[in-house]
């Protein structure tokens, strides 16, 4: 018999992870971009390598935008192309960190012409919203300054409240506005939205459809990020995850490449919070693949947070409580890292061809001759870039 019990495997059936689009498009460091072959030159290819994830994985059935990065004449033409795929156009994240007006800050700005355009960006990615179905516009700023002096902080905050009120006030039916928090780059003296308790205080003055998107690669090193996900799923205002692994800064690793554990304990938290398949909580990476195969790194990700979702749902809950209430502090210890140690692989392996998918996603990949064909037809053309 599994180990994966019926329970756990109607959990993993539900489980959905948005793909970033900027995660198949050419990316790197600030001292090289290293372009590979076959990388997509458009909004649809890159929605393309994404379906492919979902072909192999069933785990990816969403991909999200960045506008403009991803702006195209015709969002239903877009929206079509994905359906046509088996996904649909995810989360719209807005960009306002790229254009010499935004150097001072987008909407917490000092001048009101420039604090205009930010706002009706953001305007204008709702209108995209409208035209592709999403539901989530995610907010990421790089407003901050560098030197004490330089900014008025207490200023900022409260532009950024009436900025973000006109934004949210636009949004109609389904729709959500998710703020994300970084504690710093590219500001590094201080960020206007540098924490969860930030965004949480932003949030909560617009409205229920407000809430928090948790980056898990914008924390200081030693952070405990599974209290933050425990403490916003009380307060009903994690909205989203993106997800990826650091070990330095904002790295945007594959996701459970840098600490594994962290990525199951964090998951522990969103099972005890019901966060798990819970529409409220969107599941969604942030990652680049600077000098690996991006479809193969997409896969990667998922599949990690898969296995570590596996072995979350393996603790013994009620093992777990009784020794917490008794004060055995090793026997609680021990039912945790009991489940973290389970090895997943061959259980979910099993399942997925139960499925009709592939036991080995990677390999499926690997031998299906896929990237050799997007190399062959992806010839001319500029290939997409992060920021393309
Ligand atoms: C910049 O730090 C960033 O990585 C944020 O995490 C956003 O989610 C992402 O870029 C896309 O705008
Ligand atoms: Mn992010
Ligand atoms: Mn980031």
């Amino acid at each position: 018999m599994s180990i994966l019990t019926s329970e756990i495997q109607a959990a993993l059936e539900k489980q959905a992870i948005e793909l970033p689009s900027w995660a198949f498009g050419n990316s790197g460091t600030r001292f090289k971009v290293f372009g590979t072959p076959g990388t997509p030159r458009d909004p649809f290819e890159k929605i393309a390598d994404a379906a492919r994830v979902h072909e192999l994985t069933g785990l990816a059935p969403s991909v999200a935008l960045h506008i403009p990065w991803d702006k195209v004449d015709d969002y239903s033409a877009l929206r079509d192309h994905a359906e046509s795929l088996g996904v649909t156009l995810g989360t719209i994240n807005s960009n306002t960190f790229q254009d010499d007006e935004y150097k001072f800050g987008s909407l917490t700005h000092e001048d009101e012409s420039i604090r205009r355009r930010a706002i009706d960006h953001h305007l204008e990615c709702i209108d995209v919203m409208d035209a592709t179905g999403s539901r989530d516009l995610k907010i990421w700023l790089a407003d901050g300054s560098n030197y004490p002096g330089q900014a008025d902080l207490r200023g900022r905050q409260d532009r950024l409240n009436d900025s973000l009120r006109e934004i949210y006030a636009r949004l109609t039916g389904e729709q959500r506005l998710v703020l994300e928090y970084k504690f710093f780059e590219p500001a590094f003296y201080h960020t206007d939205v540098p924490d969860w308790g930030t965004s949480y205080a932003q949030v909560a003055t617009l409205g229920e459809r407000a809430m928090v998107c948790l980056d898990t690669g914008h924390h200081a090193p030693g952070t405990n990020i599974e209290f933050i996900v425990m403490q916003l799923l009380r307060l009903g205002k994690l909205g989203s995850f993106d997800f990826n692994s650091r070990f330095y800064a904002d790295d945007d690793l594959i996701v459970g490449a840098a600490d594994p554990f962290q990525l199951f304990r964090i998951l522990f938290e969103v099972i005890r919070g019901g966060g798990l398949n819970n529409p409220d909580v969107a599941f969604m990476l942030d990652q680049c693949h600077n000098v690996e195969n991006k479809i193969l790194g997409q896969i990667r990700s998922v599949l990690n947070v898969q296995e570590m979702t596996a072995r979350a749902l393996l603790v013994d809950a009620d093992a777990l409580r009784a020794a917490q209430v008794a004060g055995d502090v090793l026997a609680a210890n021990a039912v945790l890292m009991d489940a973290f140690y389970t090895d997943v692989r061959p259980a979910l392996a099993e399942w997925r061809e139960g499925r009709g998918l592939p036991a080995d996603p990677m390999k499926a990949q690997l031998e299906s001759g896929h990237q050799a064909r997007i190399e062959a037809e992806r010839v001319g053309g500029t290939q997409a870039g992060w920021g393309a």
